[in-house]
């Protein structure tokens, strides 16, 4: 059994991130462990399309504050959640609600566990090859250029202390939220696990990620990230 310094089991969050995704919503509300975590807490980026109701008559909370940009809303989570483990759950349709258990037995070892598709044993349904390139790429500059001791650098179903999330200082952002936690957790050495996945293709609704300039992002994040250093840290937060 894990404790946390103030001697109890560590409390845990899930965070389901939403921006248009009522069918993968009804889709998959039924399937995710609730009772596995302390609290369940819906971050919408403004949806239209009724998925900000859907949770709420599920008697999940939804963050009122607007969240434009993925990378916005964790650090919104952070800022709702003041659990001692966050799960970063996206309900498009993409990732498989079984493996939360995992995740979570992971995390208690770790400091940061991402969900691997190109890991050992991981797998993906992603029919645009461009981008399972563009992640492979990604991932293995990042590895290069960061020491980044992982096979997935951007999957975006992960979790994290949230102490340690806090020591990353991360600024809000848009897509690259992902490569810019797992940036910084390798320039600090935290501890990262993998666990492997399988992804799944989205379910109904569209993706807000468009490829090209995710790439793009990316790239800017790799110079600004390397210019930086470890200058991100918040002696306030360590
Ligand atoms: N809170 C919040 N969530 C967002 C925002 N943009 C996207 N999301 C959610 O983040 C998740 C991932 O976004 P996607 O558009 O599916 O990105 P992707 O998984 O790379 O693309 P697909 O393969 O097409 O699914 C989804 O659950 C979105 O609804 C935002 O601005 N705010
Ligand atoms: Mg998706």
């Amino acid at each position: 059994m894990v404790f946390t310094k103030r001697g109890h089991p560590p409390t845990k969050a899930l965070i389901i991130l939403t921006f248009n995704e009522i069918h993968g919503s009804r889709a998959l509300a039924d399937k995710i462990p609730y009772t596995l975590f302390d609290n369940s807490i819906v971050i919408d980026g403004g949806s239209t399309d009724g998925t900000r109701e859907f949770w709420e008559s599920r008697g999940i909370r939804v963050a009122q504050r607007r969240s434009p940009g993925r990378g916005s809303a964790f650090i919104i989570a952070i800022e709702e959640c003041k659990e001692d483990i966050l799960l970063f759950f996206s309900p498009d349709g993409n990732e498989d609600p079984n493996d939360i258990p995992r995740l979570l037995d992971a995390v208690l070892t770790s400091d940061l566990v991402i969900a691997t598709r190109f890991g050992k044993g991981g797998t993906s349904d992603d029919a645009e090859v461009l981008r399972t390139f563009g992640n492979l790429l990604f991932t293995a500059i990042c590895r290069l250029l960061f020491r980044a001791k992982v096979t997935d650098a951007v999957n975006g179903f992960r979790t994290i202390w949230r102490k340690r999330m806090m020591n990353l200082n991360l600024p809000p952002s848009r897509f690259e939220i992902e490569m810019q936690i797992t940036i910084r957790a390798s320039k600090l050495n935290m501890r990262i696990t993998e666990i492997s996945t399988h992804e799944f293709k989205r379910i109904g609704g569209v993706s807000k990620a468009k490829s090209f300039d995710v790439g793009l992002s990316y790239l800017k994040l790799f110079l600004d990230e390397l210019l930086l250093g470890r200058r991100f840290i918040n002696k306030a937060h360590t």
